[in-house]
């Protein structure tokens, strides 16, 4: 049976297409997933049970949403969040803005976390904490990322996948935000962390994203800042699990400043990169022994019929 690491899927505003389940469900139960941590460094999907069958009942989600003054962007965000959504946990970062009231406004069912930190990745790192759902997804708050993609993401994690991010570059997706200068920082962040993790993504600093949370424990989360996005999707490869990318198409923030500096948050992307190669057992080691057990063709497309190609 083929693994894979890559999906070129449907448009992000097609409903999620149908899946060859034969090819795409794979074994879903990993080994010792209420450990709190992993036992080892081995491949999450090498260890795994076929799941024993089709009673269980659908997987309860959670939208996690950072904020540091989004008052102006953060209705239209929660306007839009599609019925499958079981959780909203608000991660604000001590707005000085109505942000919060305005939340408020807009779903009073809110659960609101009130960072202790500061950065998008220590409210993000709160916000996993709290939410309570078997799957979570992260989503900014500017209004750059429609939550009508939301059903894509899941789409995946039912069909055996373990981690799914959204692609600005892949077929489907697209960005109307992005500079020249961080869509070259972009592309060369990537194309290191492909070598040094032999992997075969299409992005990397994008924060759509979507993890089945009994994987928490194997993301390793300790970044503070915006470099959080990839130390998540090089945790997701040095333990192994099945990454699948969708489609994301990533418009400009509605209004106000953004919060990221190209330069400096850049630095500190290219930090984490090369320390977590240094650390542990390389992912590239994980993907190499990936590669071996299950045949070099890892990767397979998802054409937007749903048909997935070796
Ligand atoms: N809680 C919290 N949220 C933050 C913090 N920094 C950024 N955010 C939120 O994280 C999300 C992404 O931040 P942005 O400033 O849009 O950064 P970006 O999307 O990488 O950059 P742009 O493309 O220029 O918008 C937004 O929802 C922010 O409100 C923080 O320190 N704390
Ligand atoms: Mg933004």
């Amino acid at each position: 049976m083929s693994t894979q690491h890559q999906e070129t899927a449907a448009s992000p505003v097609l409903p999620p297409p149908p899946v060859d389940s034969n090819k795409a469900i794979a074994e879903v139960r990993p080994f010792g997933a209420d450990l709190p941590r992993p036992r080892s460094s081995a491949p999450a999907d090498m260890v795994r049970t076929v799941p024993s069958g089709s009673s269980a009942a659908a997987p309860t989600v959670s939208l996690v949403i950072p904020t540091k003054n989004e008052a102006a962007n953060v209705g239209w965000v929660l306007e839009q969040i599609p019925n499958c959504v079981d959780e909203v946990v608000l991660v604000d970062g001590r707005s000085s803005d109505a942000t919060l009231v305005t939340a408020l406004s807009y779903r009073a069912d809110l659960r609101v976390v009130v960072q202790q930190g500061s950065g998008k990745g220590d409210a993000l790192r709160a916000g996993f904490l709290a939410a309570s759902g078997d799957i979570v997804v992260m989503i900014d708050a500017d209004g750059s990322m429609a939550p009508q993609e939301i059903p894509h993401f899941l789409h995946f994690l039912s069909n055996g996948y373990d981690f799914v991010k959204g692609s600005r570059f892949m077929g489907g997706g697209g960005s109307l935000d992005i500079t020249r200068t961080r869509r070259l920082g972009n592309r060369a962040l990537l194309h290191l962390v492909n070598v040094l993790y032999r992997a075969q993504l299409t992005d990397l600093c994008y924060g759509f994203c979507a993890f089945h949370r009994r994987y928490l424990p194997f993301l390793n989360l300790t970044t503070p800042g915006f470099e959080i996005e990839t130390q998540m999707t090089i945790s997701a490869l040095r333990a192994g699990l099945r990454i699948a990318e969708v489609p994301s198409l990533e418009m400009p923030r509605r209004c106000g400043r953004s919060n990221l500096r190209t330069f400096r948050d850049g630095t500190r992307v290219l930090r984490t990169v090369l320390r977590e190669h240094q650390t542990g057992l390389s992912g590239r080691a994980v993907q190499s022994v990936r590669h071996l057990v299950h045949g070099s063709s890892g990767a397979v497309v998802a054409r937007p019929s749903g048909e997935l190609l070796p």
